[in-house]
C-alpha cells in the first residue's frame, strides 16, 4: 500500500514516541518515583500505530491495561499523558485516572480498562451509538489473548455480529496472559478462527509489521463502513517487558526475549522506509531527536505540576456525566 511520505514519517515518529514514553515510565518505576502497577506495550508499537493511523479522527478506539500507546498513536499530548499517569492535576483526567483508567476524550479514546473482558462489551455500546448517529464512524477495541478466553469476548462478538455493529474487535496476541503462555491455554492456532463461530470474518496478521496492520485495518474499516458488521482481527506480537514493571519473568527464557527483540517493529519499519527511498537516515534521526525533546518537555511539565487539591477528591468521578459520542 502506497502512503504519502508525510504520513509514513508521522507513523514512524509515533512508534518512536510510544517506545520512548513507555521506557521513561519503566525508568520511573525502577527509580521508585512512579507508584502502582504499570503495564507497558514496548515491542507492540506496530499494533498501536497500525491500528490508529488508518482510522478517522472521529472513529473511537479503546483498549485495556497496556494501551497508553494507542493514545500517542492518535496524537495525544505526551505532557498530559505523563501527568495523568503520575496522578497530577494537569493530566488528561485531572490525575484521577492514572495508567489503567487513562482516557483522552478529545481524541475519541475512551480509555484503558483494568478489567479483562468488559472493554469489548463497552465497545459494543459505543459502536451502537455510532451506528445510530449514522455518520459511518466505527469503534475499534484492543484486548489481549488472555481476555479472548473470557465470556465477554464471546458475548460481545455474538451481539456485535447479530446487530451488525460497526465494531472492530482486535485481539493483541502477545503470547502471554500474565505468566500463562497462549499455547498452554488455547486450543486453536489462530484466535481469529473463533470468528467463524459468530458468522463474521476473522483474520490473523503479523502485529510486528506496521504496514501489514495498517492494510488489514483499512480493509476491515471499509467493510464495516459498508454496513457488513464486525470483523475479528488478531495481531500476533510480543511484549518485551514483564507483564507489569517489576515482573521477574521467571516463566520465559532469555533466548525467547532475544528472539522477541529480533522482531523489533520500529527497526523493521525504519528498514522498509530506507529501502523504499521514503526516508533518509538523517530524516529518521531528526524525528527521533524531536521525540526526545518532546519527552523531556513532558517530564518537566509533569514534575512541575501539582497533585489534585484534596477538596476535589469526590468531583469528576461520574463516568458518563456530560459524555456522549
Ligand atoms: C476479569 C479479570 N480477571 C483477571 C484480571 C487480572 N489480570 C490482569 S492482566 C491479566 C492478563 C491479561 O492478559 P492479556 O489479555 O493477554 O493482556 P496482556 O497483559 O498480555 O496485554 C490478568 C489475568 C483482570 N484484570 N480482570
Ligand atoms: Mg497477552
Amino acid at each position: 500500500m502506497e502512503l504519502p511520505k508525510a504520513e509514513l514519517l508521522q507513523m514512524y515518529k509515533r512508534m518512536v514516541a510510544i517506545r520512548a514514553f513507555e521506557e521513561s515510565l519503566a525508568e520511573a518505576v525502577a527509580a521508585g518515583t512512579l507508584p502502582g502497577f504499570v503495564h507497558l506495550g514496548v515491542g507492540q508499537e506496530a499494533v498501536m500505530v497500525g491500528v490508529a493511523a488508518p482510522l478517522r479522527p472521529t472513529d473511537w478506539i479503546s483498549g485495556t491495561h497496556r494501551e497508553h500507546g494507542v493514545m500517542i498513536a492518535r496524537g495525544a499530548d505526551m505532557r498530559l499523558m505523563r501527568a495523568e499517569i503520575f496522578g497530577k492535576v494537569t493530566g488528561y483526567c485531572k490525575g484521577k485516572g492514572g495508567s489503567m483508567h487513562l482516557a483522552v476524550y478529545e481524541k475519541c479514546a475512551p480509555g484503558c480498562n483494568g478489567i479483562l473482558g468488559p472493554s469489548q462489551t463497552i465497545n459494543n455500546g459505543i459502536a451502537l451509538a455510532l451506528k445510530r448517529r449514522g455518520k459511518g464512524d466505527l469503534a475499534a477495541v484492543l484486548f489481549g489473548d488472555g481476555a479472548a478466553h473470557r465470556g465477554e469476548f464471546h458475548e460481545a462478538l455474538n451481539l456485535a455480529a447479530v446487530w451488525k455493529l460497526p465494531a472492530m474487535a482486535i485481539c493483541v496476541n502477545n503470547q502471554y496472559g500474565i505468566s500463562g503462555c497462549v499455547d498452554d491455554v488455547c486450543a486453536v492456532e489462530d484466535i481469529s478462527a473463533r470468528a467463524a463461530g459468530y458468522g463474521i470474518p476473522g483474520l490473523s496478521v503479523d502485529g510486528c509489521d506496521v504496514m501489514a496492520v495498517y492494510e488489514a485495518v483499512s480493509e476491515i474499516a471499509k467493510s464495516i463502513r459498508a454496513g457488513k458488521g464486525p470483523t475479528l482481527l488478531e495481531l500476533k506480537t510480543c511484549r518485551w517487558r514483564g507483564h507489569f514493571e517489576g515482573d521477574p519473568q521467571a516463566y520465559r527464557t532469555k533466548e525467547e526475549l532475544e528472539e522477541n527483540r529480533r522482531r523489533d517493529p520500529i527497526a523493521r519499519f525504519a528498514k522498509q522506509l530506507l529501502e523504499q527511498g521514503m526516508a533518509t537516515d538523517a530524516e529518521l534521526q531528526k524525528l527521533r531527536d524531536e521525540v526526545e525533546r518532546e519527552l523531556q518537555e513532558a517530564i518537566e511539565f509533569t514534575d512541575k505540576s501539582p497533585y489534585p487539591p484534596e477538596e476535589e477528591i469526590f468531583t469528576d468521578l461520574s463516568y458518563a456525566e456530560g459524555r456522549s459520542v
